[in-house]
């Protein structure tokens, strides 16, 4: 975590990952995430979701591009991180490995 308490990280979009792939944050202090992608061609997401609402992050993250995300997890938990892109009838990127997970302590 850095001095002004936001707690960031840079992670690299590819397909078919997310690198790294597991994030352990403190809840209740700001976290705040720059999503590379690396592919040329595919566009991915990155989606964080608890069905009881204490995170939730959807942002896309276009070939190449550079996107930052911000976000205060509420709760402490375990939740899915994935990529839910597909173009039918593959299987969806997350299928294919692209997820990771957020852990709040
Ligand atoms: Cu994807």
């Amino acid at each position: 975590m850095s001095a002004d308490g936001v707690q960031r990280a840079t992670i690299t979009v590819d397909s078919y990952s997310y690198t790294p792939n597991h994030l352990i944050v403190e809840a209740g202090k700001p976290v705040e995430l720059t999503l590379t992608s690396i592919t040329t061609i595919i566009p991915h997401n990155f989606i964080i979701k608890d069905p009881a609402g204490s995170v939730s992050v959807e942002q896309d993250v276009g070939a190449g591009k550079t996107v930052t995300v911000k976000f205060t997890p509420a709760q402490p938990g375990t939740f899915p991180i994935y990529c839910d892109k597909r173009l039918w009838p593959m299987p969806s990127h997350r299928d294919k490995g692209m997820e990771g997970k957020l852990e709040v302590k």
